[in-house]
């Protein structure tokens, strides 16, 4: 079953790039994921039920804490066991290790969701604070694919990472919510060390908004931008390996968001980008956080400048130490950077820095951690949603790198001249 805009093409056309990758090293592959459930009946008894569905589980985001990286897994459609995963650093060193559910399969279990309080639908990606707090946006709505059940309104969701203890859900507002919302990204942003004083910034690149959330008033607001809005030209997706790729066609608007470090005026700046597009944006956190000004101050929101043809980018992170930002290519299977202590943005001040056309397949998410190291996890979702993952193949990967071995040698390192 083929969906009617699905156009299997041969590769032949188009030109390939012709790097690879030895800078990152795969960490984890999967061909299908499961889950460490409580025992072996339980685990039967997902099957049976339908909870569970091994092949309806394709992980995307990516995030580390300490010896926790944590990994989603959408609920696009049924038989997903848990949204909210992780994997216990310290007892894998390698292979396909078990997905536990974050912070336990009770927050997971939908069947009785009750008013949805402490429990978790749909997620996409997340963030890691400096307060060891894990950030995260549900959905709220499963089966995506499918019938698109409504479980809870959309919420952000706060847990303390030390206790592993939910610490502060809220709901959004059901106005910020439109027909083709998809609340894609989120980001944490604390001031001056002060915990208390943190904000969020979530992207919906269905409708084009830059949601933002202040922890401290416990309010939030919508705004609005050109920016956050897709490039028609820059729609066209080739995804694939030499001899087939799949290709496709979205409008998705505001995807990547990266935070810089603290500047001179006590605020940050906010580096984004939309997923149909090749070019980066930025603008103060100083702007968004006033929700008097957000949407007014047009001309506060910069054009940095273009990456380049076949650029289009999902995650970015940025490591604060060497100013680099990150950012998965989905066009080229692959990585790239840029070093925002460059004042030029443009295709010679970007670099490409890994690239595989089979095991970096949808570079889907990535993340710098607090130590220093970049993660990136690929998996291949373009066959999950227009044709068809093959199980007896390795689907899902993650890779990770030191982030001054991977900027080695090119453009983003600080050391190199340009
Ligand atoms: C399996 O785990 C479930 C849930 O914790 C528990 O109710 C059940 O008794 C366990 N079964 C076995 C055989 O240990
Ligand atoms: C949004 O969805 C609702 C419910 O399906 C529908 O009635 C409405 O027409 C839609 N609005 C737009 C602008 O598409
Ligand atoms: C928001 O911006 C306006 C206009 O610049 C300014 O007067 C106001 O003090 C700002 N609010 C906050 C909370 O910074
Ligand atoms: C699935 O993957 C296996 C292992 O790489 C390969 O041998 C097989 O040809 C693939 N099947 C299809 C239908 O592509
Ligand atoms: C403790 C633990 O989960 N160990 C797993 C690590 O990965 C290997 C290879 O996939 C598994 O066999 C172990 O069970």
């Amino acid at each position: 079953m083929e969906n009617s805009f699905l156009l299997v093409i041969l590769f032949g056309l188009i030109c390939c790039v012709l790097s690879g990758n030895n800078k990152l090293k795969e960490r984890f592959s999967w061909k299908q994921v499961d889950f460490k459930f409580e025992n072996e009946s339980t685990r039967e008894a997902a099957l049976r039920s339908g909870d569970y569905v091994a092949e309806n589980n394709v992980p995307l985001g990516v995030e580390v804490w300490k010896n926790k990286l944590f990994v989603t897994v959408p609920r696009w459609k049924a038989g997903v066991a848990a949204t909210l995963t992780y994997i216990d650093l310290d007892e894998n060193e390698s292979g396909s290790p078990k997905l536990k559910p974050y912070p336990n399969w009770e927050a997971h279990n939908l069947r009785n969701n009750g008013n949805g309080a402490g429990k978790i639908a749909n997620v996409f990606r997340l963030n890691v604070d400096v307060c060891d707090r894990l950030w995260l946006v549900d959905q709220g709505v499963a089966d995506l694919l499918g019938g698109q059940i409504v479980i809870h309104n959309p919420k952000i969701q706060v847990y303390d990472l030390n206790k592993d203890q939910l610490i502060k859900e809220y709901t959004l507002p059901t106005h910020f919510i439109k027909n083709d919302s998809l609340l894609s990204n989120i980001i944490a942003d604390v001031k001056n060390k002060n915990c208390d004083e943190a904000f969020a910034y979530i992207a919906d690149c269905g409708a084009n908004a830059l949601i933002v959330y202040d922890l401290e008033k416990d309010e939030s607001w919508r705004i609005t931008h050109h920016f956050f809005h897709f490039d028609p030209l820059s729609g066209d997706y080739f995804v694939g390996t030499p001899s087939r790729g799949i290709n496709f066609q979205w409008p998705d608007g505001i995807f990547g968001l990266a935070l810089s470090g603290i500047q001179s005026n006590g605020y940050r700046i906010l580096y984004f980008h939309p997923l149909s597009s090749t070019r980066e944006f930025a603008v103060s956190t100083e702007i968004i956080q006033n929700k008097s000004i957000a949407s007014q101050a047009y001309h506060k929101y910069k054009v940095l400048g273009s990456r380049g043809p076949d650029t289009q980018s999902l995650s970015s992170s940025l490591d604060e130490k060497n100013g680099v930002l990150f950012y998965t290519l989905l066009n080229k299977n692959g990585v790239g950077c840029w070093n925002s202590n460059n004042e030029e943005y443009s295709v010679d001040t970007n670099a490409l820095i890994a690239s595989d056309e089979v095991t970096m397949l949808y570079p889907n998410d990535l993340k710098v951690d607090k130590n220093g190291r970049l993660w990136v996890l690929a998996d291949k979702l373009s066959n999950f949603l227009y044709s068809q993952l093959n199980f007896t193949d390795i689907n899902f990967r993650i890779f990770t790198a030191e982030v001054d071995q991977v900027v080695t040698g090119t453009v983003c390192d600080k050391n190199s001249s340009s």
